[in-house]
């Protein structure tokens, strides 16, 4: 039989391992083992990220008696051992969250007795307790782990693994924020990047500038305070996903004119918003002034303060040409500066800007436009996030920058919703839907065959843009698309014999997935009917 028909069989089979996203390499035995009430303990050093996570996991563990849909017609297996206790080790407490953190665990479930999840650091342990409680199964009236032992050795195939998240088109609360980084933890994802201010509103706290959310932020209870946003990146920091803010400039800052219209240009061009920008309201910094460049770098320096992490995201995408050429001061500029014209202009602003972020110590993560719509040249240590296309990924990487895609074909989950604009004819260039399976089969690597070029690619974002989605339907706009994503992501697109997993073998343990999250409180969408399930094969 081909190796690709046996991996079909366990996925549509109850003897599957029941993971989301699979584990890189695992085998497993034929007993089952009883699980009653787990108790989870430490053996030796410990940590603050090592304790929270084995809390919440006992939580989950003991409250939780998921079955899966396949297995509701199985009845109670039978057992062969006991588990007694879950002992979780530590080589290392540093709990710095970045691009070079160790997720990596290794899990043992012996038929009868300890269990043992070792890691090189906390969040290693925080990984390898959710693949612990996703074997953890309703057997009758009690528990059990199916197919024992189980030895699984995993760690990520790529290390950004991310949901890039839009509040400022429409607000979410703290809460369904929360709920998001619950949710991405059960699927291993450890990027939230925040693309929290745009156009539309400004919700966060300034300091510096209090009107940037007093005027900008759509009501006093639409916005977050220091507070809210130290509580979000403590919250994720526990769930070892990293919070990269995004203050994107000079586009999409209308929003900005409203507290300081000395530095705008093209303010809120009506009716034709479409010369001027990709969406109204028209807008964006004048980059003529050295007051625009004094603001981003005040933006900079607040924010760099605020959020931790050690990359910064400095938007650059979709910058409107005209809103520049058209504006009578920068006219006016570049007439009294011959030898400069736009272009340079924005190299000038880039370079200043990027410049003054490395001063912070920090690293640039920017839209790929910044790179191959204009002619500023970041240094190699600036991480592009690709959307365009899968050209741009190449592109990338030929040029030798650490890439992340959100290619919009694929992984814009914002996708297909219909118009929001009276003047859009209904079909926007951004329909279809992409369907979980879509999202799934995106290859990320496709075309890139040089070693090299391919250590460059950092990861994987969906991107879910607000402009129709608030937290009314946040679970089921991301779940279980974004855990599709979070697959390919984590486990690679193929499995250890060099296999490219299908959509038709994951399918059921994705279907698992989704009922999982439902049991924990997220709303993921269903992928079939509930019958496909309950009668595999
Ligand atoms: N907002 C911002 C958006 C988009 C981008 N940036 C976007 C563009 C095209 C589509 C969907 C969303 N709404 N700030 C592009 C990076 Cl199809």
């Amino acid at each position: 039989m081909k190796l690709s028909a046996v991996i079909g069989l366990l996925a549509a089979s109850q003897s599957a391992l029941a993971i989301w996203p699979i584990p890189r390499t695992f085998q497993q035995g034929s007993s089952n083992t009883q699980a009653v009430w787990v108790s989870i303990n430490v053996a030796g050093k410990s940590s603050p990220i090592v304790n929270s996570a084995i809390d919440r996991y006992k939580d989950i563990i003991n409250k939780e008696s998921f079955v899966a849909p396949a297995d509701y017609k199985r009845g109670t297996v039978k057992t062969s051992g006991i588990l007694s206790n879950l002992l979780v080790s530590i080589q290392s407490t540093d709990e710095t969250l970045g691009l070079a953190t160790d997720e990596s665990y290794t899990l043992d479930v012996p038929v009868n007795g300890q269990a043992t999840l070792k890691a090189k650091t906390p969040y290693g342990v925080v990984r390898g307790l959710e693949s612990f409680s996703q074997l953890v199964t309703a057997n009758g009236y009690t528990k059990a782990i199916l197919n024992t032992p189980v030895h699984i050795e995993d760690a990520p195939f790529y290390v950004h693994r991310g949901i890039s998240f839009d509040t400022a088109r429409n607000f979410y609360s703290v809460n369904s924020i929360l709920r998001t980084l619950d949710a991405m933890s059960y699927n291993k994802l450890n990027v939230f990047h925040w693309h929290i201010v745009d156009s539309h509103s400004w919700p966060v706290e300034s300091k510096t500038y209090p009107d940037l959310q007093g005027k900008g932020a759509y009501s006093t209870s639409m916005q977050y305070s220091y507070q809210d946003v130290q509580r979000v990146i403590q919250y994720a920091k526990e769930r070892g996903i990293r919070v990269i803010p995004e203050f994107d400039v000079p586009g999409h800052t209308y929003i900005v004119g409203l507290s300081k219209p000395e530095i705008m240009s093209c303010m809120n061009k009506q009716p034709n918003w479409d010369h001027f920008a990709a969406e109204p309201p028209s807008g964006q910094l004048n980059i003529a002034k050295p007051e625009s460049v004094e603001f981003t770098k005040n933006i900079i320096s607040e924010y760099t303060k605020l959020f931790t992490d050690n990359v910064f995201h400095l938007g650059g995408d979709e910058v409107n040409r005209n809103c520049w050429t058209e504006d009578p001061y920068v006219q006016q500029y570049l007439a009294a500066h011959p030898g400069q014209d736009v272009e340079s202009l924005l190299v000038d602003y880039y370079t200043k800007v990027h410049n003054y972020l490395e001063t912070t110590g920090k690293t640039a993560y920017t839209w790929e436009e910044t790179v191959f719509h204009s002619n500023y040249v970041p240094n190699n240590s600036t991480i592009l996030q690709v959307w365009i296309d899968q050209a741009s990924v190449q592109k990338a990487v030929a040029q030798g920058y650490r890439v992340v895609s959100s290619s919009y074909d694929s992984y814009y989950l914002d996708c297909g919703h219909g118009a929001w604009l009276s003047n859009f004819d209904g079909n926007s260039w951004c329909d279809p839907f992409k369907s979980w399976m879509h999202v799934y089969n995106y290859d990320v690597a496709a075309n890139i065959t040089d070693p090299a070029q391919k250590k460059l690619i950092l990861g994987t974002e969906v991107a879910l843009w607000s402009e129709q989605s608030d937290e009314t339907v946040v679970d089921s706009r991301l779940w279980p698309r974004a855990a599709a994503m979070a697959e390919t992501s984590w486990s690679g697109k193929a499995d250890a014999s060099g296999h490219v997993r299908t959509t038709g073998e994951v399918a059921s343990r994705l279907h698992e997935q989704r009922y999982r999250m439902l049991g924990r409180g997220i709303n993921a969408e269903p992928m079939q009917p509930l019958w496909c399930a309950r009668n595999p094969g």
